[in-house]
């Protein structure tokens, strides 16, 4: 494959290029890792396109397919163009694919202005994560204006997600009671808007309570310094008649503007790359301990744990040392 060539097709927006070079820096064969790692270089020196990176995060059947594709309708209306991408651990979701959810973005899917990328089925959420990062630059190369990066709320998703995008927005469904819907804090505390979905028909009053209830919650949050005042906020939205949407986008500027002007933006971005950067090695050193000779030690000394020769903190120092990662 021509490196060279495939990136200069992507940053003229040619649809079939990120299309194959999405399919590339899916895949796990060792030489396609470095060619997709020679693309992804190369892509960052030709051009230094900057989209609006929205994680969108719900639990199953909260209407996440349904708000994007009414969301990013109505941005293409505006002469946005869209990406739509999803992150999702192969145990999330059966074949983990919105390709079935075509039928709910039936009309995004064939708008031009947007390119919807079904989630690979990955293994292990690390790998899915940096297989997504690298098609969420593919797509910022291509001039994408903005790319939704979608994810099942479900475990680490949303943390892989948020740490990939912009702005990271939550989206909840009315509920009764006075119980938070079991959102964890910490999900809680990643969220830049907190959209509570179905705010329609006679699901409207309940909406507005749970959006008022998570108003309160969002205010208890300690304060993050890269949010202005007001923010991180909540509001209702029905992706379903298409209500409340332009407002939240109108919101979504208003926070990347802010971000923009203040550095926060960019800072944010460094901050990301960074996180990737140890995560990768994080990863690259948990795959060594998978083989060859670390699973080998592991094995060897593991049966002398198991034996009482060794104790285990003992054996972990030694075995460290020896496969010379040890901080010692
Ligand atoms: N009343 C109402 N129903 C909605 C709204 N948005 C989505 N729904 C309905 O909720 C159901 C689930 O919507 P989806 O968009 O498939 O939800 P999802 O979050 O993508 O679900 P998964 O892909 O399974 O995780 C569908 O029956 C939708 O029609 C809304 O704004 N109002
Ligand atoms: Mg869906």
């Amino acid at each position: 494959m021509d490196i060279a060539k495939l990136s200069d097709k992507i940053v003229t927006g040619d649809r079939r290029a990120l299309a194959r070079a999405i399919t590339l820096v899916e895949s796990s064969r060792a030489d396609h890792r470095e060619q997709a790692a020679e693309l992804i270089e190369a892509l960052s020196r030709k051009t230094d396109a900057q989209a609006v990176r929205i994680g969108l995060s719900g639990t199953p059947g909260v209407g996440k397919s349904t708000f994007i594709e009414s969301f990013g309708m109505m941005l293409t209306g505006q002469g946005l163009r869209v990406a739509v991408l999803a992150v999702d651990p192969s145990s999330a979701r059966s074949g983990g694919s919105i390709l079935g959810d075509k039928t709910r973005m039936e009309q995004l899917s064939r708008d031009p202005n947007a390119f919807i990328r079904p989630s690979p089925s990955g293994t292990h959420l690390g790998g899915v994560a940096r297989r997504s990062r690298e098609a969420v630059a593919l797509c910022e190369a291509a001039g994408f204006d903005v790319i939704l990066i979608e994810t099942v709320g479900v475990g680490q998703s949303e943390t892989v997600v948020a740490e990939m995008s912009d702005l990271f927005i939550l989206l909840l469904a009315p509920a009764g009671g006075d119980e938070l819907q079991g959102v964890k804090r910490g999900i809680m505390e990643m969220a830049d808007i907190i959209l509570v979905n179905k705010a329609d028909g006679d699901l409207k009053p309940t909406a507005m309570r749970t959006c008022a209830d998570y108003a309160g919650a969002l205010r208890l949050l300690r304060k993050r310094p890269y949010d202005p005042e007001g923010f991180p906020k909540a509001m209702t939205v029905s992706a379903l008649e298409q209500d409340g949407l332009s407002k939240a986008w109108e919101e979504m500027n208003t926070l990347v503007d802010w971000r923009r002007e203040t550095g926060h933006f960019a800072d944010r971005r460094a901050e990301q790359a960074r996180y990737w950067f140890e995560e990768e090695v994080r990863q690259a050193l948990l795959a060594q301990l998978r083989t060859g000779q670390a699973r080998a030690a592991l094995d060897r000394i593991g049966q002398r744990v198991a034996q009482g020769q060794t104790t285990p903190s003992k054996a972990a120092a030694q075995l460290l040392q020896d496969l010379h990662i040890s901080s010692e």
